[in-house]
């Protein structure tokens, strides 16, 4: 009797042992690198190009983690934040240097890709917060990948007088019309200068200006005084601004510039039109 007992004990703590292990494993989770990375003082890094493995577990976590944009080239780039393989409905919030929010966007469909992407800062933190939709959870790991597409553009910094950038007559130049973070249209602000050796009217043509972007454009005289200022408010739309008057040989600046700020971040995973496209500019002496 007393060895019935002993093997019914002895087979309880077993079944007791393994409840023991499964109740475990149900609160550990699946082993995560990543955290704990619950608020955004303690986002786990990762590097642009380098995707990273996690999981959304127990329901109700938050995932958060930081990178650092390259300090080439100085116009920035575009970041794109990309959330694949994700096994529940994915919600994707993307912030900045001061931990305010850029934007945020979800999708209401379980096993959804999802994509944003921001014109961002050279040599910038950004912060980007991942976690489900609909609270839930899932043993199923996600991928986060993040890229960046350059903004080469070897006039920049050229945003005001100082730093205009010197072209010639009848000579044609290409350069983009971006910034990372904008907070307004003059961010956007491209300086020329050029130099005339006789008078005549100033003639400014702007060609295939991005499809996201409206024109607008001013000739300046050597004093920094507005003598013209045009735009166009259709997309894509070629810009000329001439003179009225004849004006004498001397410096004159030009400016470039959207008409309105451009959509800088939105849902996607492809680099906006005015990140991709130069405009190219032209002037003459007429
Ligand atoms: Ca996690
Ligand atoms: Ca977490
Ligand atoms: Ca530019
Ligand atoms: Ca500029």
């Amino acid at each position: 009797m007393k060895k019935y007992i002993s093997i019914l004990l002895a087979g309880i703590m077993i079944v007791s042992l393994i409840g023991c292990r499964n109740e475990e494993v149900a609160s550990t989770g699946p082993s995560d690198d990543t955290e704990p990375n619950d608020e955004i003082a303690s986002a786990y890094e990762i590097t642009v190009g380098e995707p990273v493995t996690a999981y959304i577990y127990p329901e109700g976590d938050v995932d958060f983690f930081k990178l650092t944009t390259s300090s080439t080239p100085l116009a920035g780039g575009v970041l794109v934040f990309s959330l694949t393989s994700f096994p529940i409905r994915p919600n994707m919030t993307i912030y900045n240097h001061d931990k305010s929010e850029i934007c945020a966007h979800y999708d209401d469909t379980e096993g959804s890709n999802l994509h944003i992407w921001v014109d961002a800062k050279p040599a910038t933190i950004y912060y980007v917060k991942v976690n489900a939709w609909i609270k839930k959870s899932s043993t199923n790991s996600y991928v986060l990948t993040v890229n960046y597409t350059d903004v080469n553009d070897s006039n920049e910094p050229d945003n005001d007088f100082a730093n205009a950038s010197t072209i010639n007559l009848d000579s044609t130049y290409s350069a983009y019309l971006f910034t990372g973070e904008p907070t307004n249209k003059d961010d956007y602000e491209d300086y020329y200068k050029i130099t005339t050796s006789a008078s005549g009217k100033i003639n400014a043509r702007l060609e295939n200006v991005p499809t996201d972007i409206r024109p607008e454009m001013s000739i300046y005289n050597a004093v920094h005084s507005q003598i013209i200022y045009g735009y166009d408010n259709t997309y894509g739309a070629n810009l000329t601004v001439i003179t009225d008057d004849i004006v004498d040989a001397g410096d004159y600046y030009i400016v470039v510039k959207p008409w309105m700020t451009p959509t800088w971040h939105n849902e996607g995973d492809t680099a906006p039109n005015h990140a991709t496209n130069p405009y190219t500019i032209k002037i003459i002496l007429e």
